[in-house]
């Protein structure tokens, strides 16, 4: 069985929700990030980086990073259809999806969340965060210009999807206005019944 280690309301929902998708076997390692699980001993003994999502598989391998988890996920799985078979149309979806991850999340989210990272000292927190929200409205705005006017990001419901999924629900929680575009392939999102699943149970009311 796969291990998942996850922390509620984290980037790691996108991939729960993945894992629901394909219906995969899965038990859960709660990963709590406030009291410094990932940088314990026995969790960097299985990833260095101390960064979730991290998934155990079977064979007692372990996968990091947002993307190679979401595509060998889809891979493994293709009975759900998580990614196209077409290679252009593969591509345009992992182009998504990186850029959900390595730019809003990374990029952005991240200098709200952990401004500290961004400066030396404890000089001016207050201006990257400030920075941060200037770049997801700069990103969620360039993000309008390349999703579908209605549907899913990439046409059929892809890994793409779940990346969106975890950026857009941080926006919306940190009160920051999505464009009608985004605003509507997320609330798409929110009528998937794995994507319901996964919030009630990572304890949030629908
Ligand atoms: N780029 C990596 C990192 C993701 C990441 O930053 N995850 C956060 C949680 S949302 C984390 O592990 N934080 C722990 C820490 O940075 O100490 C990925 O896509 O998996």
């Amino acid at each position: 069985m796969l291990t998942f280690y996850m922390t509620p309301g984290s980037c790691t929902t996108g991939v729960h929700i993945l894992l629901e998708e394909c219906e995969a076997l899965f038990s859960v390692e709660l990963v709590n990030l406030m009291t410094g699980d990932q940088n314990s001993e026995s969790f960097r003994a299985l990833n260095p980086k101390g960064s979730i999502p991290m998934l155990k598989l079977d064979s007692g391998e372990i996968l990091t990073e947002f993307e190679a988890i979401a595509c060998w996920l889809a891979w493994s799985h293709p009975r759900a259809r998580l990614i196209s078979e077409k290679p252009l149309a593969a591509a345009r979806t992992v182009e998504l999806m990186a850029y959900a991850v390595n730019n809003l999340h990374m990029q952005a989210f991240a200098r709200i969340f952990t401004p500290e990272r961004f400066v030396a000292g404890s000089s001016d927190l207050e201006s990257v965060k400030a920075e941060g929200r200037r770049r997801v409205v700069e990103a969620f705005d360039l993000l309008a210009l390349q999703l579908p006017g209605s549907g899913y990001a990439c046409g059929d419901f892809s890994i793409a999807d779940a990346a969106l999924f975890y950026v857009e629900f941080w926006a919306d929680r940190s009160d920051i206005p999505l464009p009608a575009v985004v605003r509507s392939h997320f609330e798409l999102m929110l009528q998937r019944p794995c994507v319901r699943q996964v919030l009630m149970e990572e304890g949030y009311r629908l």
